[in-house]
């Protein structure tokens, strides 16, 4: 047998090994109708009997297994009826890029609030928070950053990211609510420019990291960087060992292609020297 078939065998056995199960009734996912939101619907489909879908935007008609209940994040009421009844959220609904302060103000801070508040009432155990690299956007590229790092928010939207996480840790100090705080890289079929070859995170190992949240014995309050396994990295998750998330895919098979499209680097950028990218320059800051 020829050597890379073989390997190719052994990784997808390796994946069967972690296989997806149904290990909840009920789960909710917020920002359905988003990119990642649409991803994740036909996969979180197997990990659970019922996925129970959100977001403030149309979403596509409710298919077997699933239910499409819209709200807005910020409507306590509509929250606290969404959440009724789930036994663990996905949560990736909210402002997902660098505004004005109103908005990110109603959608990822009160949201949370309004998201956790209902999580307690309900007796939910478990949520996963779709944070983001840009609580750590002022690091620079040649910093390697961990969970215990301090945060350094790139704007606003990264600073609603940093309260999310604030908030979900006092909800698991007081009332033993687990969350995995995974602060996403860059989630999108391919890495689209040379920033991303380091943060990439497909979308088949977005779901193997939330399947790994969902089911790790005790997940407790952790936080973890959510990336595919690309050679260049800015993050160090060896304090989220106990989450058992392994990526399958790497940013590197895309490097010569990202190479090849987009114009050396100008080190004197602060869009090139920090993790934030872009999001560094963005907005009244
Ligand atoms: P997206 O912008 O495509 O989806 C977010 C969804 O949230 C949208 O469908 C929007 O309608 C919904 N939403 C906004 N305000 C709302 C409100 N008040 N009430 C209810 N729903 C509301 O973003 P994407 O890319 O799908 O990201 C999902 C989550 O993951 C976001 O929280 C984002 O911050 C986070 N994330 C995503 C990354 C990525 O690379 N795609 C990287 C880092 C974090
Ligand atoms: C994010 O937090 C955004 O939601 C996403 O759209 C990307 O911009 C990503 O970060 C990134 O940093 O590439």
């Amino acid at each position: 047998m020829d050597p890379t078939e073989f390997s190719d065998i052994q990784k997808t056995a390796k994946d069967l090994l972690r296989m997806t199960f149904r290990s909840h009734s009920k789960l909710l996912m917020t920002g359905a109708a988003g990119g990642l939101g649409q991803a994740m619907r036909p996969r979180l489909q197997q990990n659970c009997d019922v996925l129970r879908l959100s977001d403030i935007s149309p979403m596509a008609a409710a298919q077997t297994g699933e239910e499409v209940v819209p709200a807005d994040l910020s409507d306590f009421e509509a929250v606290k009826a969404l959440v009724a009844g789930c036994e663990a959220i996905v949560h990736f609904g909210g402002v997902s890029t660098e505004q004005a302060w109103a908005p990110i103000l109603q959608a990822n801070i009160i949201g949370a609030y309004n998201l956790y508040e209902a999580a307690r009432l309900h007796g939910v155990k478990r949520v996963i928070f779709a944070s983001s690299n840009h609580v750590m956007g002022f690091y620079r590229q040649s910093d390697v950053v961990d969970a215990l790092s301090p945060p350094r928010p790139d704007g606003f939207y990264g600073l609603s990211k940093a309260f999310g996480e604030d908030i979900s840790r006092l909800y698991f100090d007081r009332y033993g609510i687990e969350t995995a705080c995974v602060r996403i890289g860059s989630s999108f079929p391919e890495p689209r420019d040379r920033r991303m070859l380091a943060t990439w995170l497909s979308y088949d190992d977005l779901h193997r990291l939330i399947t790994a949240c969902l089911t790790t014995p005790v997940l407790g309050h952790s936080i973890i960087y959510g990336t595919s396994d690309n050679s260049v990295s800015w993050y160090d998750n060896h304090l989220a060992k106990h989450i058992g998330y392994r990526p399958l895919d790497s940013s590197d098979v895309f490097r010569e292609a990202v190479y090849a499209r987009t114009p050396e680097p100008d080190l004197t950028d602060p869009a090139v020297l920090y993790q934030g990218g872009g999001f560094v320059k963005i907005g009244p800051l």
